[in-house]
């Protein structure tokens, strides 16, 4: 009977506890898909990183919800979700290793940086901008969120822990290239928070085996 009732016990614990497989399929660049990257890498969680041939495209994009990328298939207790949406991926994720606040204020105070971190990608990366355009909206954005950590006063934007806005933050300073140090002297909290965010040892791990893109 106790043989019977600590399999069972086995059992039940095994199955509830059954840990989801994820899979992030992106093309091969940093793009809109390295945040969640990070994200995996800043919880040590493993991923399949899945990076697909500009060649493969045509064929994969009918069968994703929106007919783009990223998206993250998530295999848990033998069902299998997609989402797409970069930044409905990364909410989700941060729910998951504790990247999304304490309470619904800081939620949503989270969920505003990381929205405003995506318009700043859509203005700038690839866009072909003036300097003095791409200058003005870089210092307009990195002028707000140097005032935000310096009110915040954590060294996180949010509270008193790393959401996923700090990790979209810093990921995004890549884009910068060259140019990164010039901008990040000027903003001393962005740039502390974006060392600590590669310091992190997932993600300095990460940062150090990941593929060679050129963005
Ligand atoms: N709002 C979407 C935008 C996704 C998006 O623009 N994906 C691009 C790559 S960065 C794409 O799939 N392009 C290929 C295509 O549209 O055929 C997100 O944040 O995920």
């Amino acid at each position: 009977m106790l043989k019977f009732t600590a399999i069972a016990f086995i059992l039940i614990v095994g199955y509830s506890c059954s840990e989801a497989d994820y899979k992030l399929t992106y093309f091969d660049i940093r793009g809109r898909g390295e945040f969640i990257r990070f994200i995996f890498a800043a919880a040590n969680h493993k991923f399949e990183d899945n990076r697909i041939n500009p060649a493969d495209w045509p064929n994969l994009k009918a069968s994703t919800p929106f007919q783009q990328l990223p998206t993250l298939e998530i295999h848990e207790d033998s069902e299998t979700v997609i989402l797409a949406q970069s930044k409905a991926i990364a909410r989700f994720l941060a729910d998951r290793f504790g990247f999304n606040g304490e309470n619904e204020i800081e939620r949503a105070l989270i969920d505003m940086y990381g929205c405003q971190l995506g318009d700043l990608f859509d203005s700038t990366v690839g866009k072909n901008l003036t300097n003095q355009q791409f200058d003005t909206i870089l210092n307009q954005n990195f002028k707000f969120f140097e005032d935000r950590l310096n009110k915040n006063g954590s060294g996180f934007l949010v509270g008193g822990k790393i959401s996923w806005a700090d990790i979209f933050l810093s990921q995004m300073t890549e884009f910068l290239d060259k140019y990164k140090n010039m901008y990040l002297d000027k903003y001393p909290q962005v740039k502390a928070l974006d060392e600590y965010v590669r310091d992190l040892p997932g993600v300095k791990e990460w940062i150090q085996n990941r593929p060679t893109t050129p963005f």
